[in-house]
């Protein structure tokens, strides 16, 4: 019996996909399918894939063309395989002639004809591409930003909306179709809105935005005061529109890893959280230019808390904010840390601006710790430690883009299917703005 094997992710099913699974099929008389898993799309840069594994299995199998159906996880799997299920021909289509001649030597490789004129990247780009207006004054993170949305199949950025005048702006944005200072005429070339400005511009913005059936995704807080929250929430329900929360670490890759590994229970009951984000500040607190300035709870506070929120929940019994503030009128705070009470864990953050402290995080558990080193807001490396040093175990996770193509690829699909699977809930995303504005009222707040 002759065996042929073929690999690909098949998403969306097309006539292209048939032709090329005819072909390899009657190479042989057998043929095995390996159909790629997420990760490993992931780990090859093939980040827009619509349909789940399962999906896409589920349609190949009902194609009958496939005798048997596997799944393809690693880099080099493809040598384990033929050797494993005794394959003669590995065939795959001619978009990747040279780069499997490697398998040579193992059994022979046939590129096959690929079929023009259709595609999985052309159909999933059939549906209008989203127009995406950034808002803020953070220039080198949107300029990466900007970057990353090229990543991300139907979606383009319609322009940037920058209020601080002096800065010289990056190449890749003074090239987009639209540079302006005014908000309305952003929301005006956009369908969606990406905020990255202070938290004090948010509700404005986010309420003119929905009024106009934008989409927001916006970085947390995405208010200053709880009832603005509830108010925004409700305006988007109301108008069918998307808001959602913007934290790059939330989805980095290792960082969901190490949430799932949490809670499944790899170091028992979490006991405490702690997490640290703090920068050395060069400039001085003066001038008009720094009006804008953003302090240390609303530059860091989010991200800080995201972990003690999704690890421990926002349930908690207490809290002490304790805080330094250098400048009164700003209320711009150098170093604020906070102390949260749960029932049987507790929890503690830091951050400053203008301090610096080593940026880890460490979740305690009863049967061990998860430590992961400065900047674990963006780590590709964490370990779970144990009392016996031999049952350490070190996790690796590439991280591309920061987190920033994989927030976008899930607000587009959000758009998209008006179904969101949020990375940060909104249970999450409230507590955030609740200790901003605890912060603002001086609410369970000691001065240093
Ligand atoms: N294909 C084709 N004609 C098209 C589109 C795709 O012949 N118009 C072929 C591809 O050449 C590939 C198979 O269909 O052999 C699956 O294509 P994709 O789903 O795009 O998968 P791909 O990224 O090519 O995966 O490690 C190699 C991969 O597993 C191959």
């Amino acid at each position: 019996m002759k065996k042929v094997i073929t690999y690909g992710t098949f998403d969306l099913f097309h006539y292209g996909h048939r032709r090329l699974l005819e072909r390899a099929k009657a190479l042989g008389d057998h043929l095995i399918v390996g159909v790629t898993s997420e990760d490993f799309d992931k780990a090859r840069g093939k980040i827009n894939v619509q349909q789940s594994l399962m999906e896409r299995i589920e349609v190949l199998k009902a194609t009958g063309l496939a005798d048997e159906i596997i799944v393809e996880e690693y880099e080099g799997q493809k040598i384990d395989d033929i050797l494993r299920y005794n394959v003669d021909i590995f065939a795959i289509g001619s978009d990747w002639v040279g780069k499997f001649d490697y398998l040579k030597q193992y059994c022979e490789v046939v590129y096959l004809e690929r079929t023009e004129g259709v595609s999985s990247s052309e159909l999933r780009a059939e549906k209008r591409e989203l127009r995406l207006g950034i808002v803020g004054d953070e220039l080198p993170f949107l300029s990466k930003f900007e970057r990353e949305s090229h990543y991300v199949n139907g979606l383009s950025i319609s322009g940037l909306c920058h209020l601080r005048r002096h800065e010289s702006i990056p190449d890749n944005l003074l090239q987009l179709p639209l540079l302006t200072s005014n908000f309305e005429e952003i929301v005006d070339a956009s369908d969606a809105i990406f905020l990255n400005s202070t938290p004090q511009q948010h509700y404005n913005q986010i309420k003119y935005a929905l009024m106009h059936g934008r989409h927001v995704l916006c970085e947390p807080p995405v208010s200053m005061r709880r009832d603005e929250w509830d108010e925004l929430m409700r305006l988007a329900e109301e108008k069918k529109c998307l808001l959602m929360d913007a934290l790059r670490t939330a989805y980095a890759m290792a960082y969901r890893r190490l949430l799932l590994l949490v809670k499944s229970g790899v170091i028992g009951k979490v006991c405490s959280v702690d997490s640290s984000i703090t920068v050395q500040r060069d400039t001085e607190l003066k001038g008009d230019e720094l009006i804008n300035v953003r302090n240390s709870i609303s530059t860091w506070g989010a991200n800080a808390l995201l972990p003690v929120f999704q690890l421990l929940g926002t349930d908690y019994q207490s809290k002490r904010i304790i805080t330094h503030i250098e400048n009164e009128s700003l209320k711009y705070d150098t170093f604020s840390k906070i102390d949260f009470v749960y029932p049987e864990a507790v929890a503690s953050i830091k951050v400053g601006k203008g301090v610096k402290t080593e940026g880890s995080l460490v979740v305690s558990g009863t049967t061990g710790y998860i430590y992961v080193p400065a900047p674990w807001w963006k780590t590709e490396y964490f370990e779970v430690r144990r009392e016996d040093p031999s049952f350490n175990k070190r996790y690796f996770y590439q991280l591309d883009g920061e987190g920033i193509r994989y927030e976008l690829v899930s607000f587009i699909r959000a758009v998209q299917t008006g179904r969101s699977y949020p990375y940060i809930s909104g249970q999450v995303s409230k507590a955030m703005v609740a200790i901003l504005e605890d912060f603002y009222n001086e609410k369970d707040l000691i001065r240093i």
